[in-house]
């Protein structure tokens, strides 16, 4: 039977001013490239820009190359599919306009092939962390966007940037897997009782790892590529996973 694979890259963090970002784009692009030919679709879990903010008018600078390697994919009738998350919650409509890729809700359960999976990137679905709940809940408030998008983007820009850099000083280390005792992964033994599904993917925790679910199902968390570049290609008809290093 012909192959037909599935990608999933999450938390590429472009723009991150940490380690050589011209190379970080390069890999992620390479990646993009090297993708199986009979590639159907790719999803993108979240952070996949360190931030991002596009006004009515005007969106930020670089990333070229990686917006002409998904144009290129979207081009010969590959689905885009992008998940906003942390860092780049402020996605309004320019993707869909120019890559045609839709901007998907978290959990969002599809079906591929005959499994069901959930994906995510991860962030907010803890309902126990109720001051990041909050943030997120100012971070997608319409009114504050707005004012923000009055900000002028040399002020904006620079304001984010430093939060972000404030964010991972004080945190020292980004978020881990931690196994069975992640709330993640708790998450979803509760969500899986309602909804279950073959696979649940996720990025935001950054450690690539898998665990089995109690009801069967395998959870995946995907690679961050600050310093790895981990992720993942599903082969529908086989139903095979199998991870890729992004590495050049
Ligand atoms: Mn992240």
């Amino acid at each position: 039977m012909e192959k037909n694979f599935v990608c999933f890259i999450s938390d590429v963090h472009l723009g991150l001013k940490v380690g050589d970002t011209a190379e970080r784009e390069r890999r992620v692009v390479s990646a993009i490239e090297s993708l199986p030919p009979e590639t159907t679709a790719l999803y993108l879990l979240g952070d996949i820009f360190d931030f991002w903010y596009e006004y009515k008018y005007v969106v930020p600078k670089g990333y070229t190359r990686f917006f002409g390697a998904l144009a290129k994919l979207s081009d010969r009738g590959v689905k885009l599919f992008f998940f906003k998350g942390n860092h780049d919650v402020w996605a309004f409509g320019y993707f869909k306009e120019e890559l045609g890729m839709e901007i998907l809700e978290q959990p969002y359960y599809t079906k591929i092939g005959d499994k069901i999976f959930c994906l995510a990137h991860g962030d907010g679905l803890d309902k126990s962390d109720k001051k990041y709940l909050f943030l997120k809940s100012l971070f997608h408030n319409k009114f504050l966007q707005r004012l923000f998008s009055n900000i002028h983007p040399r002020w904006a820009f620079a304001l984010a940037n430093s939060w972000s850099k404030h964010n991972r000083l004080r945190k020292r280390a980004f978020y881990k897997f931690k196994g069975a005792e992640d709330s993640l992964y708790k998450f979803i033994c509760e969500q899986e009782r309602l909804k279950p599904a073959d696979y649940f993917l996720f990025g935001h925790l950054h450690t690539p790892g898998e665990i089995f679910t109690p009801a069967g199902g395998v959870m995946y968390v995907l690679g961050e590529w600050i310093n790895g570049c981990d992720y993942l290609l599903y082969e529908v008809n086989s139903n095979t996973m199998e991870w890729r290093s992004g590495k050049i």
